[in-house]
């Protein structure tokens, strides 16, 4: 067994395990506490001073959390304390009075810090990253989110180098000293736990703005960034502006500081943080301008800055008892940011994307070895818990509580929630309790979804009794077992149907003569909804908006597909059906393909969508999101063995189809579509959508090279390039030689533009593309330290080129491991997040699943293994 083997190998103690069910009230806790930080590129030291009072009973030990540190002094009371024990990743202090000042100075290396966890160097200057348990490697604390101090912090620098200093809440002093230094010191009126955190120095340009909230407290907006590039966080105000003002009129919440503070660093484990008052973000999710970012990254920046000012209610006033209930504040934060941006921009396109995402790489989540439900029970490393479960699938819960309750009840339902926890640290049954006391609705059984891990296959079947004029629908769910829990029960599932007549128009749901609800409570583990009064065979729209994150099993004809394609009134239900209308030609393709037969597409599917792409009344961005086809990884999570090449070959053939069959289509609207200034407008956005959509078609017609190298020569915009450049490399164009080196030419000094190139490198389908890669790593942009370098180049390579990565000879597998070992002792959180592919392994043919599992065998095998991979590896090979 595995486990067996790492415990022979390694001298380093296993990880151990928490389980949610052992949670304690901690026995100490901390009111207050000041900080001085002397900050010095590799002897930084730390002086905390808190105020700490037991709550226990009786006498215990305080056991403060370390990880990485050199202790210098310990007072108690101002006095040197010498009873305690120093161990690896705890300091324990014995003897202590019921309520005492603790001091403890300890010394960091903040430019060795290359975990990126703790207080690190990101370019010139200073940053910290706390979440989940990073405080820890600044100072010896207790470092748990149920222990909320107040925080004033001194800062203390080189001035000419470090001008900035800045920390949570309001400045409150500063000061020059001697030999070029300076100080300022800051005040957090707001108790937090430390993973709130948070301190910058550097040397920056600042964008300022102002907003006044709704009872008129004056806020001071300032965004960070590095030298030279002010001209690109204008998008990044405005989003922030615009996340205070819809907060306040959709939830009625207000920001609560004077200022609020956003740093943009480009060495950082993922998107941003919201610490108190002074958010940390990756400058992917900051930095834009029309010459540099994306459509996509735009919309990317606003859903981010929303994401982390949401935070300041959901995760900062009301923050999680423990990391269990993580899902809590990123769950609940993320349905906010969800409905921001519907709000804000196309509600349908906007879920249309989210729904991707749940029913891609989340439901492979559920499926695989590391599947949890959205309340983990067991965590060996926190940080490997920050998953599309926990947020994405922790959004859809929440969203079917909004569904069940309605917008009114559930606004009810958050003002209790703040009324009973604001300023506290609350659990998920918390949240819920609010939820039903607010609404009267009884959501005993709903809080299952919290407890139970993988996705429900739900069956329907339906039949039309016309001498009763009666139609009924039975709905059958199930789970299938799951790593680690092999009992399932059944969920309350909000299932939103609707009928509609031969015309098209809907059919009011009646049962005995009564009108009554779209929405079926579906409790049971089978159930039989009568509709009456129903005169003619209907055809059914299941699962609207994707009511539920489950598995739809319906036998839909072809004909009912394109109707509701046509005629369904919702959006997403329009979507929805094309997307199972490609999904039935897709399997049946494979299938022939794996039995040497040829593509079948009907001339009627493919008028289904030119139906789509001609119709004027819809969205461009929607007719867009109607012609592309699942990605090969969402194809690959419908089998239990997955065939790579013959997935591969099926949707380049249907694509190539699309293309012939509707070049004349895709001609003219891609010319119609020409805009003369690009902005970022929702309708200037949703018109390039569809324009590039049509040109990613069209790149397989004869006409392609020469429409996507005009486009590229005479793009004026990023995001027209990156579709010309993307286009080129998926078809294999002749131009996308010269594109990608002209494009390495212009933006080799800047590594965030150098991202979408180290992308498509990646996803590069030519048959050498691992020998492309591995020559990439070389080049003067890369840098395996900096975690957006490394996603964009490692992982685009081995999680979205699949029949690359997958490659017979297991070259690609090697690959990854070779790079898996190397961040494994530089950055862990990234290697665990790169790892992902492998622990799928399962799912390929047995050669593929030996080659992989020898790899992963390899890893088990590393002597300073970190808890990170450790918990990944261990469970991947025990599955
Ligand atoms: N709360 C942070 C994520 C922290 C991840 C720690 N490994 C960002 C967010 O979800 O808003
Ligand atoms: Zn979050």
């Amino acid at each position: 067994m595995a486990e067996q083997s790492t415990a022979e190998q390694s001298t380093v103690t296993q990880p151990t395990a928490k389980y949610r069910a052992n949670y304690r009230a901690p026995d100490y806790t901390i009111t207050d506490i000041a900080l001085e930080f002397d900050l010095h590129d590799t002897e930084t030291h730390v002086v905390a001073v808190s105020q700490v009072k037991r709550l226990a009973e009786t006498d215990e030990d305080l056991v403060l959390d370390g990880d990485g540190l050199n202790l210098e002094r310990i007072e108690v009371n101002g006095k040197a304390w010498s009873d305690y024990d120093e161990a690896e990743a705890s300091l324990t202090l014995r003897g202590l009075p019921a309520e005492f000042e603790l001091t403890i100075e300890t010394k960091i290396n903040p430019e060795a810090n290359t975990l990126l966890e703790g207080l690190y160097k990101s370019g010139g200057g200073f940053c910290t990253q706390c979440e989940a348990e990073g405080f820890r490697r600044i100072t010896f604390y207790l470092d748990r989110p149920d222990v909320l101090a107040r925080f004033t912090t001194k800062v203390i620098a080189d001035k000419a180098q470090f001008p900035y200093l800045l920390s949570n809440g309001n400045r409150i002093d500063s000061g020059d000293l001697d030999n070029g230094r300076h100080w300022v010191q800051w005040q957090d009126p707001f108790p937090k736990p430390s993973y709130l955190f948070a301190l910058v120095a550097g040397d920056f340009d600042v964008l300022r703005d102002k907003y006044t909230t709704m009872s008129g407290r004056n806020v001071e907006l300032e965004i960070f960034v590095d030298k030279g590039n002010l001209d690109r966080a204008d998008y990044a105000m405005t989003s922030l502006i615009n996340s205070m003002k819809w907060d306040e009129d959709r939830f009625g919440l207000e920001y609560d500081l004077d200022i609020y503070m956003i740093v943009a660093v480009d060495f950082f484990n993922m998107g941003a943080m919201e610490n108190k008052g002074l958010n940390v973000f990756n400058s992917k999710f900051v930095l834009a301008n029309s010459k540099t970012a994306t459509d996509t990254d735009y919309q990317g920046i606003e859903a981010v800055i929303g994401h982390e000012y949401f935070h300041n209610w959901t995760g900062n006033r009301v923050t999680c008892r423990d990391w269990f209930q993580l899902s809590l504040k990123e769950g609940l934060t993320v349905f906010r940011d969800q409905e921001f941006s519907s709000d804000l921009g196309s509600r349908a396109v906007n879920r249309i994307n989210n729904v991707r995402i749940v029913r891609g790489p989340q439901f492979a989540e559920d499926r695989g070895p590391m599947s949890h439900p959205i309340r983990p029970e067991k965590v060996i490393e926190m940080n490997n818990f920050y998953t599309l479960t926990v947020y994405e699938k922790g959004s859809e819960v929440i969203r079917m509580m909004h569904t069940l309750l309605g917008e009114d009840k559930f606004q009810a339902g958050m003002k209790l929630y703040f009324e009973r926890h604001d300023g506290t640290a609350a659990t998920c049954d918390d949240f819920v309790q609010a939820m039903e006391d607010a609404s009267g609705i009884d959501l005993t059984l709903f809080r299952r979804w919290y407890s139970q891990s993988g996705t429900p296959v739900v069956k329907v079947t339906t039949d039309f009794d016309v001498e009763q004029k009666c139609y009924r629908v039975t709905v059958q769910q199930q789970t299938e077992p799951t790593a680690g829990q092999e009992e399932k029960l059944p969920l309350h599932i909000p299932l939103d149907i609707e009928l509609y007549d031969s015309l098209g128009n809907p059919i009011g749901l009646q049962c005995n003569g009564e009108p009554v609800k779209n929405l079926l409570d579906v409790t049971a583990s089978e159930q039989i909804f009568e509709f009456t009064n129903v005169h003619e065979k209907p055809v059914i729209s299941l699962l609207r908006e994707f009511s539920a994150p489950v598995i739809l099993e319906y036998n839909y004809s072809d004909e009912e597909l394109v109707f509701l394609m046509v005629h369904a009134r919702n959006e997403f239900a329009r979507w929805d059906a094309g997307q199972i209308l490609l999904a039935k030609y897709i399997r049946n393709n494979v299938e022939r393909v794996q039995k040497g037969g040829s593509i079948d597409f009907p001339a009627s599917v493919v008028d289904a969508f030119r139906g789509a792409l001609l119709d004027e009344k819809l969205d461009p961005a929607f007719i867009a999101e109607m012609l592309t086809l699942p990605s090969e990884n969402e194809i690959a999570g419908w089998y239990k063995t997955v065939d790579v090449d013959a997935i591969n070959i099926v949707v380049g053939q249907i694509e190539k189809i699309l293309a012939t069959e509707m070049e004349d289509e895709f001609t003219a609207i891609y010319h119609s579509l020409a805009q003369a200034e690009y902005n970022t407008s929702h309708e200037a956005m949703a018109k390039r959508a569809l324009r590039n959509c049509c040109l990613g078609y069209l790149a397989y017609t004869e006409a392609g090279n020469q429409l996507v190298t005009e486009q590229y020569n005479h793009s004026d915009n990023m995001t027209d390039t990156m579709a010309a450049m993307s286009a080129a490399n998926d078809a294999q164009l002749v131009c996308r030689e010269s594109q990608m080196a002209d494009f390495s030419d212009k933006w080799t000094h800047d590594g965030l533009v150098m991202d979408k190139w180290f992308i498509l490198q990646g996803k590069n389908p030519v048959e050498n593309s691992l020998e492309k890669v591995r020559q990439t790593m070389t080049h003067p942009a890369f840098d395996l330290k900096n975690p957006n370098r490394t996603r964009s180049l490692v992982a685009s390579f081995c999680a979205n080129n699949p029949v690359r990565f997958h490659a017979k000879d297991g070259s690609g597998y090697q690959f990854l491991s070779e790079i898996l070992t190397e961040l494994n002792s530089s950055n862990p959180q990234v290697a665990s997040r790169l790892i992902e592919p492998f622990l799928k392994y399962r799912q390929y043919d047995v050669q593929r699943q030996a080659l992989m599992r020898t790899e992963l065998e390899k890893l088990a095998k590393l002597d300073n293994l970190a808890k990170d991979l450790f918990e990944k590896v261990q469970k991947a090979l025990d599955q």
